[in-house]
């Protein structure tokens, strides 16, 4: 990349996984910016000189991503920025803005999508902030800065007008057609870099790839920020995605990221058939996400058939009341009945679990760690609450317990493993309660018989999995150890 020069430069700012993950860091995904990656394509096909800087993936801090990004000179520069991400992309646009001055700063993803007021009155440096779905919009904004046009009638935007008031325009209308979107730009992108979670594979090289946009569900911790409505890729544009992923990159195995792959069931359907009449499923296998209401018995043998080898289903809670104030519309004996169904087929398991819901009390995060154990899955991931902005979760947080709302800085999903106060506790609950429960659910989850033996089988299949097993495996030492000692204090006392 040294020598090259873009005039449009797409920024994944170095939110790296050791500040996302804390001690955790070896196990957190280093993912595709997809978003970035689909507006990369966008604008080369329409003959934009445009390239990608993915400081997140290169584990890169500030200063670098600075001597990176000042090297390719871009004259626009458009930064994708997630809350969680909200104290790097701060100091990244100051100091952005000192070396580059003339360069066209521009914020686009779900924070300045769901608090554009808020961003620009707290990001000076900024010129525009792109809302909603990227590509139209922003693709119009580089061609009047070249054509140094007035940006006031473009759709989905905000910025300070020349009398210093904040203007946002019309919404954007959704990309309709995602066929109409060219095959993500990965060869902007350093591929060899991109991992998943330690669960979510086996085999290397791994990628993600999305098969749709936008969820009509409600689920009270989501925020929907590039539409609710469904919109399907064509089963030809997916399998050419998939093609390009083999025979370039070599991916020995696929993770659907959409939401809920299974949303569409004639979609899933279509996808899975078309990955065995074409004999794909015989080089490499997948897993995806999904709930737990959109499968069903069949739809899981064609899914087995078709490579699937995991399937993480978003279970969220092991009480009832609190799966209803979640609005995910489901019910506990259902999840038990699907993960028995999934398992039955040959198909591996995953469930991710949320703890410190508001309202949540000790008794129903037991519940919880309980359901965990109960339905056997081969994997399960306990995070603590965060209530993002924009959501009905984040109403709610605020009506329950301790919540320091406007700390944007605070917005880590594993604040607790890097010793930072979460940002979020249910009433009569602590920092240091939520994080003991955490490491509680981890430890009593993977001391299993059971899940030990089944882990043990996995490293002998998969080598490559040692490394990241070993970790783990220290990781969970040193909790037990810490949890020994102070059980041991606490009985001096
Ligand atoms: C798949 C997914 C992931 C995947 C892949 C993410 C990726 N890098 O592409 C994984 C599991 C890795 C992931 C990680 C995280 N995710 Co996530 N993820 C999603 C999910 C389910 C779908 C996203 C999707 O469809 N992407 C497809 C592309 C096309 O959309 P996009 O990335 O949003 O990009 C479009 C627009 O946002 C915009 N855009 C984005 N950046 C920019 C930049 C510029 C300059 C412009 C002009 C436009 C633009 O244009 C893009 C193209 O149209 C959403 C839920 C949802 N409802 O959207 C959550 C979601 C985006 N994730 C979220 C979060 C918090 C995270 C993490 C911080 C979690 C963590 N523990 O670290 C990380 C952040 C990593 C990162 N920086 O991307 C939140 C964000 C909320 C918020 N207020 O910040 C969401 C909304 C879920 C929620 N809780 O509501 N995520």
């Amino acid at each position: 990349m040294a020598d090259k020069h873009y005039d449009v430069l797409l920024v994944q700012p170095p939110l790296s996984n050791k500040l996302r993950y804390g001690r955790l860091s070896k196990h957190g995904p280093n993912s595709i910016p997809h978003g970035l990656a689909d507006i990369a394509a966008f604008l080369e096909k329409k003959g934009i000189n445009v390239g990608i800087y993915d400081g997140m993936a290169l584990s890169h801090t500030v200063e670098e991503a600075i001597l990176e990004i000042k090297k390719l000179k871009p004259s626009i520069i458009g930064v994708s920025f997630v809350t969680p991400a909200y104290g790097v992309v701060k100091d990244l646009i100051s100091k952005l803005r000192k070396e580059m001055p003339s360069s066209l700063i521009v914020l686009g993803g779900a924070h300045p999508t769901v608090l554009p007021k808020e961003t620009l009155q707290e990001f000076l440096d900024v010129d525009l902030l792109v809302l909603g779905e990227g590509e139209i919009t922003f693709y119009e904004i580089v061609k009047a800065f070249q054509e140094k046009k007035p940006y006031n009638n473009i759709d989905g935007i905000a910025y300070h007008n020349i009398n210093n008031e904040i203007e946002i325009t019309n919404p954007r209308q959704i990309i309709k057609n995602l066929d109409d979107i060219p095959l993500p730009a990965w060869h902007f992108l350093p591929m060899h870099v991109y991992r998943p979670t330690t669960s979510r594979y086996r085999k290397l090289p791994s990628f993600s790839l999305l098969t749709s946009r936008g969820c009509p569900m409600n689920c009270a911790f989501c925020s929907q920020t590039i539409g609710r409505q469904l919109r399907l890729m064509s089963v030809g544009k997916v399998m050419e995605q998939i093609d390009i992923l083999a025979k370039k990159y070599g991916v020995k195995e696929l993770i659907f990221y959409d939401s809920s792959f299974t949303l569409n069931r004639r979609h899933a359907w279509e996808i899975c058939e078309e990955l065995i009449r074409s004999k794909r499923n015989k080089e490499f296998s997948w897993s995806c996400e999904t709930r737990t209401d959109m499968v069903d018995l069949e739809l899981l043998k064609l899914m087995r058939r078709a490579g699937c080898w995991s399937i993480h289903y978003g279970v969220e809670s092991g009480s009832q009341r609190l799966l209803n104030k979640m609005n995910k519309k489901i019910k506990l004996e259902q999840i038990e009945e699907v993960f028995n169904m999934t398992k039955k087929v040959g198909i591996h398991t995953v469930a991710f679990f949320m703890l410190g819901i508001p309202t949540e009390t000790r008794e129903e995060t037991l519940k919880t760690i309980e359901l965990a154990k109960k339905l056997k899955p081969h994997f399960a991931q306990f995070t603590i609450t965060v209530p993002f902005p924009g959501t009905p979760l984040f109403e709610m947080a605020k009506n329950n317990g301790t919540f320091r709302a406007d700390d944007w800085n605070g917005y880590q999903t594993w604040a607790g493993w890097k010793g930072q106060e979460l940002i979020y506790v249910p009433e009569g609950r602590t920092t240091k309660e939520m994080m003991q429960l955490q490491q509680y659910a981890m430890k009593s989850f993977i001391m299993q018989p059971r899940i030990i033996l089944l882990h043990l089988a996995n490293v002998i299949r998969y080598p490559v999995l040692l490394r990241r097993y070993l970790d783990a495996f220290f990781i969970l030492l040193e909790i037990i150890v810490k949890n020994k000692l102070s059980n041991s204090k606490q009985k001096q006392l």
